[in-house]
Order: C-alpha cells, then structure tokens, then sequence
C-alpha cells in the first residue's frame, strides 16, 4: 500500500536495517507484525527481501533457525516489542542449544520514554539476554546498519547462536517526524519544568540523530572457521591407525558449515570408519551407505576401541559418556571447548569445526586398513539384525495403521528430495529409526531442546530456504497443536509443506511411562481430532487416514498436491505399539 497522499517517503531508520540485510544477501525475513517495527518490514519489502507473516512469534524465530541450519547462513525474523519479543523465548532457546546462528531484531519503546510506562515497555534485556550470544541494545540512529552486520558475524563465529538487535522505535522512523513528534510531547509550555523538558528532549533527539547524516555503505564482515591445531589432528590419526574397532559419531555442528555438508560427508566415506549420524548430521552419507549404522549403538560404544565424537558432547543421548568403554581412545572435535569436556575428558580434544576436522583427517589418512572390515561386518550384521525384527513388528495388524509400516511406506513414497522435519515423541522416534533421510541436511529436529512444537515453523524454514524440496513434517498428534494456526501461514504464502499426524489420541511418549509407574494417565489423553478438517478450514487440503491400504493412495495424493503448490495434512489414526517400550529420556 502507498501512502494516502502518496508523498515519497523519507529516508529512515527502517531503511538502514533493511540496506544491511540486503548487502548480507538475506532472502527471507520471518515476522509477527507490530508498530515498533513496521518501517524494518516496508523498507525490507522494498529492496526485494521476501516477508513472511506468520501467527505467532515463536514460528517465525523457528523458521529463522531452520533456514540458518539448511543454508549455514543465519536466519532472520523480527518481532515487535514487548510480547512479540517473549513470545520468542523458547525458539530463541532452542536455537541457542542448537548452536544455530539466528538474528532476532526486535522492536522497542522510544529511547526516552523507556522505563516510564510506554506501551508494551520492559526491560527486554533480563529476558532475552540469557539465550543469545549478545544483546545489542541501541541507542543512535547511525549503529542500525552496523548493529546488523556485527549480529551476522557473531551469530556465525565460534560456538554459532542467536544474536538479538533491539531497535527503539524511535530509531526507525525519519528524523523530520521523530522530531516532530518529540517537540510535540515536549509541549509549548514557558514554565521552568516545561523549558527543561524541552531542552532535555532536543538534545535526546540531537544524539540520536547524531552522525547519522554522513551515510557510509554497510560493511559485511568476514567470518573465520575456528580450525583445530595439527597436533590433536596427528594424535588423532594415529589413535585411529592403532585402533581395531574405531567408530565415530557425528553431530549437527559438523555441518554448521552448510555449503560444506557434501565435503565432510565425502570424508567420512573415505575414512572408512563406521559411523553413527545424529541430529542435523542425519542423512549426511545419504539413503544407505555401508558404513552407516542406525541401530545397537549402545553396544557399538561399549565395544569401540577408539571413539570420535565429532560435533557430538556426551549429554543425556550419549548417557553423559557412559556409552563410551572407559579404555576407548576417545576424540572430541568441538567448536566448543565446553561441550568437548562435557561429562569426560576426552584423550584428545580438537578443538574447532568438527567438519573440518573430519575433512583434514581424511586428507591425512592413508586408506582405511583392511582389518577394520570384520568390525563393519559386525555393525552391520547387527544392524540388519534389527531391521529384520522391524519388518515383524510392522507386520503386525490392528484396529488401525501401525506406524512402523506407515513410516516403511513413507520411505518408499517420499521423493528423493524430501526434507524431514521431526515434532513430537513416539511417533517421531519411530521415523527416527525407519525413515532415511536422503541426503547432507535433509532432516530437522529440535536438538538437545527437546521442544514440542518446532514442527510448523521449520517446515516454513526448510521450503523457504529449499523451494527446490518436498518438505515433510513428522507430527505427534499432540505436538502438531502448537503449529496448526500456521497452515494459515502455509495457504497465503503458497507453501506446500506436507504434514503427516500419527494420530494416537494421546501423548503417548509420557503416558507410556507415566502410566506404568503412577497407575494414572492423568493429562496425556487427546481426542482422536480431526486436524485434517482443522487445516481445510485454512484453506490447506486435509486426508484422513484410519487403515494400512489407504496410506499409500493417501500419500500419493498428499504429494501430487503439494506439487500443485497446495499445503496437505494427513490424519493418521495410529495403532498402539510396543516398538518404544522401555525408552525414556530424562
Ligand atoms: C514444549 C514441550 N512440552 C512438553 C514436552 C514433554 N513431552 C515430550 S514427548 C511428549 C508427548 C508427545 O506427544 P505426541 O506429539 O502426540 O507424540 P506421541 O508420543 O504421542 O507419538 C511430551 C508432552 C516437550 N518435550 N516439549
Ligand atoms: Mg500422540
């Protein structure tokens, strides 16, 4: 929309904002809107950064995070003051645990009137502060656009994170109406208080406004790769050419370095090692590769003589370093040296980028000995072993759809460009252990967060960041609650993600142990909803699913509308299984 009396506009705050994230390249910006933050969003709209407006804050800030995970580049939302900033926390958390470089812009109140009770007006800094790498407060109107280029580096460098840039809305808007609007608060008055009130806000305004005259271009700033030394890389190499049974677990922050993920996955195949995949990192060595490993990986650490975490630290998944036999050479590759100690000291610490790592290892090493092949074999055997037993339990008939053959058929219908986005419990640790992701940075999931409800603002991520891809998102029931208002998101920016709900009526990863062990199954029972008409209300397609030999069809249709640019959600009406008894993480 023009302005009413289509006057062109002055230059403003907004448009410094916006001319850094331009020279930065930023394609996408994700956004709840609101007024602290309106001239950002028109000034971006104008120098052709796509908008994408979604109904709760949170989403967009998930969004961010997703693209920065797929692109290595950092992933930008904005938000307006107040609740638009809390509503933020839990992405903004999840993202930090995630190491994920997002930049978060923020609205403010205008700089004079903070703390004096102005709309939507709180320290936003004890709120947001604890979850991002820096909170860059600020007060002139020259530091917009360097704030934005400073948040860009810090966001990619070390130990990736979030950034937040607060931005009062007093810095945004052009100088001729910020002034207008500070001589009209400061009044006409001749007494003393009003003459020192007046006083007191010109020179506010002056400093504000001071240096932001001259306009120098913005500076985007180079971002190193913390790379380890070549001593642990020697100790490294040689623990490896010791070891008999050498194994490696690969995490999301060996491919942080997004456009690198081929390079790294290239290495591990020439290393020869077997490997374990988690987080960003599944899919990194594609559908099969012999030397990946999916299951027993439990047994695979206790027996490993020489084990590298690569991107990995020994939290809650590795049982705080438990997993790892107390006589293994263990190697830690870290950007971080926090997480490279976590729980045990490694042998070795390499600290810097774990892709690197693994990249410089691969050049160093000559080619895998001979005797490591027996130890593949047996990984494999095992592996084989399980999937076997899978293929039985999926046999399995019930009232309704088992959701091991719905994940068999899922893998055998999704195209070979599909990207999984993971949210919810049993459901989605299922899939973890039937669907292969096709290839480098093909699968989403929250990270050691552990948070329900990434689903929707990651799908959004991933299809704006990967047009080129059929984004899938793998819902529990209970958690696709939190995103389903974003099908609305879905439908007005033509986004054909395509939602799968295994639809068990409860949320069954607590009910399973709270059950077992409190006798009650108090809060976990959900009704069997019909999401499917949820989404048809926002003008998304809905299937409803309630037997084995409609998946097929029903997944088939799913796909051939999400080609026609429609976004699908498919109801699923789960069987109960045993397939994840016994699993609990705390
Ligand atoms: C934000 C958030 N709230 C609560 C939880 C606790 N939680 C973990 S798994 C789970 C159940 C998930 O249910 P659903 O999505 O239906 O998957 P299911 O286990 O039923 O397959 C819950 C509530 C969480 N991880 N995150
Ligand atoms: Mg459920």
């Amino acid at each position: 929309m023009n302005p009413p009396d289509n006057k062109p506009l002055a230059r403003h705050g907004g448009d410094r904002v916006a001319d850094a994230l331009a020279a930065l390249g930023v394609p996408c910006i994700f956004t709840l809107c609101g007024g602290h933050i309106s001239p950002i969003l028109s000034a971006a709209k104008a120098r052709g950064i796509r908008i994408v407006d979604v109904r709760d804050e949170v989403t967009a800030v998930f969004a961010a995070d997703a693209s920065a995970r797929l692109t290595g580049r950092p992933g930008v939302a904005a938000v307006t003051a107040g609740p638009g900033i809390s509503n933020t926390i839990t992405a903004l958390k999840n993202a930090q645990l995630a190491q994920s470089p997002v930049v978060l812009i923020g609205g403010a109140a205008p700089t004079a009137l903070q703390g004096r009770g102005a709309l939507q007006d709180i320290d936003q800094r004890p709120l947001v502060a604890p979850h991002v790498k820096r909170f860059i407060k600020l007060r002139r109107v020259r530091d917009l656009g360097p704030a934005v280029t400073e948040a860009f580096e810090l966001a990619q460098s070390g130990v990736p994170g979030p950034v937040f840039i607060e931005c009062p809305v007093d810095l945004l808007y052009d100088e001729a109406s910020i002034r207008q609007w500070y001589a009209d608060a400061a009044g006409k008055g001749t007494s003393l208080p009003d003459r020192a009130l007046r006083w007191y806000l010109g020179r506010h305004a002056e400093r504000m406004f001071a240096g932001s005259h001259e306009h120098a271009p913005p500076v985007v700033r180079p971002v190193t790769t913390p790379l380890a030394g070549s001593g642990p890389l020697a100790k490294a190499l040689a623990a490896l050419q010791r070891a008999e049974r050498p194994l490696f677990v690969i995490g999301s922050q060996a491919v942080v370095m997004a456009a690198e993920a081929q390079a790294v996955a290239d290495a591990v195949a020439r290393l020869g090692v077997p490997v374990y995949l988690s987080g960003m990192a599944r899919g990194l060595l594609g559908r099969d590769h012999p030397l990946q490993m999916r299951h027993q990986r439990r047994n695979a650490l206790r027996e490993a003589d020489c084990v590298l975490l690569a991107g990995v630290p020994c939290d809650f998944r590795l049982d705080y370093g438990k997993h790892v036999r107390r006589s293994a050479t263990l190697i830690a590759a870290n950007r971080s040296a926090k997480d490279a100690r976590l729980n045990r000291r490694p042998d070795i610490a390499a600290l810097g980028d774990a892709g690197q790592f693994l990249r410089a290892l691969a050049q160093a090493q000559p080619t895998p000995p001979a005797r490591w092949a027996g130890w593949v074999d047996t990984l494999r055997g095992r592996d084989q072993a399980r999937e076997t037993e899978i293929d039985e339990q999926a046999a399995a008939r019930g009232e309704f759809v088992n959701p091991l053959a719905f994940f068999r058929a899922l893998e055998a219908e999704a195209g070979d460009n599909a990207v999984f986005v993971a949210d919810g419990g049993d459901f989605v640790a299922t899939a973890s252990y039937v669907l292969h992701p096709r290839g480098p940075l093909t699968w989403l999931d929250p990270g050691a967060f552990g948070t329900l409800g990434v689903g929707a603002g990651f799908a959004l991520g991933a299809a704006t960041a990967r047009p080129d891809r059929e984004v899938w998102i793998v819902f529990g029931d209970g958690a696709c609650g939190w995103g389903l208002a974003e099908f609305d998101s879905f439908v007005r920016h033509g986004i054909p993600v395509i939602a799968v709900v295994g639809n068990d009526a409860g949320w069954t990863q607590i009910a399973r142990e709270q059950v077992k062990m409190l006798h009650d199954d108090v809060a976990t029972v959900l009704a069997r909803t019909a999401y499917h008409e949820v989404v048809a209300g926002f003008g998304a397609a809905g299937i409803e699913v309630r037997q084995m030999d409609q998946v097929v069809p029903a997944l088939r249709q799913a796909r051939e509308l999400a080609r026609s640019g429609r976004a699908v959600l498919v109801n699923v009406w789960l069987d109960k299984t045993e397939f994840r008894e016994g699993s609990l993480s705390m």
